[in-house]
């Protein structure tokens, strides 16, 4: 083991007494030259509250509506990581993550990352104007989900954010009545009045030959707090309530406890 190791080593164990996020970050050996860099993902975990979030469960509104989600989807780009004096580690601009409630797991690779203790995560939620011009027919997932786009119009862009869901109209308590009421927010736009961006405690160590995870937490009971499915079951392009929906979105995103 060379002195680097030992010193890389060292300061690891320094750092695994500092914090309490640290990630196990075990090296592999094996033949050939050893990494000299590490993969860092990110992790959304989607939660309501305390609880895992699930799809079939019932929620409410922020005005006390019971409701049920069909459908939470919605875009992150634009990912940098910076160290605990915020000097930035890494860029990974190119990265586009389409997160989905329906996923078993919300867990994407970013790339790789030299050595390095990561504190925060810089996200922006939605595309920007450039990305979002792109042609879908010719470019790579996730950018060219069909349902992120209006059949349309495709040439409208993705939407950042896509919920749909049944809201219970009739105060019964339930969304399977005639009478209750389907909702949608379609968020997008081609300028930058919907992007919103994050600043997320992640800690993790990126150790070279290893993956770390930068989990967030995502509390969807955090974003329904400020809707009110009743009074705006419908949202589309960059209006007023998807602009509520956007703010509330990042509001939502957190270090995971
Ligand atoms: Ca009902
Ligand atoms: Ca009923």
């Amino acid at each position: 083991m060379t002195s680097t190791k030992l010193a890389i080593l060292a300061s690891m164990a320094i750092a695994f007494t500092a914090c309490k996020k640290d990630e196990e970050a075990p090296a592999p050996s094996g033949g050939g030259t050893a990494p000299t860099t590490g993969t860092a993902e990110i992790s959304f975990n989607l939660y309501h509250g305390t609880v895992p979030f699930d799809l079939a469960a019932l929620y409410n509104d922020g005005s006390g509506h019971a409701i049920r989600f069909s459908k939470v989807k919605f875009y992150v780009s634009n990912v940098h990581l910076t160290d605990h004096v915020d000097n930035v580690l890494a860029h990974f601009e190119d990265t586009y993550i389409l997160v989905d409630a329906a996923n078993a797991d919300n867990t994407f690779t970013l790339g790789p990352l030299d050595p390095a203790e990561v504190h925060h995560a810089e996200i922006t939620l939605g595309l920007g104007p450039e990305v979002n011009n792109t042609d879908p027919l010719t470019v790579e997932a996730p950018l060219n989900d069909p349902d992120m786009m209006w059949a349309w119009s495709t040439s409208a862009g993705r939407m950042f954010l896509k919920m749909e869901g049944r809201v219970d109209a009739n105060g019964d308590g339930d969304v399977e009545d005639v009478e209750d009421v389907d909702f949608m927010y379609h968020c997008l736009n081609l300028n930058n009045d919907l992007l919103r961006e994050v600043e997320v405690h992640v800690h993790a160590d990126v150790a070279a030959g290893a993956t770390a995870t930068l989990n967030t937490k995502v509390d969807l009971q955090v974003l329904l707090s400020s809707l009110n499915l009743i009074a705006y079951p419908e949202a589309m392009d960059g209006g007023a309530q998807c602009a509520l929906a956007m703010d509330s979105l990042a509001t939502s995103i957190s270090e995971i406890e």
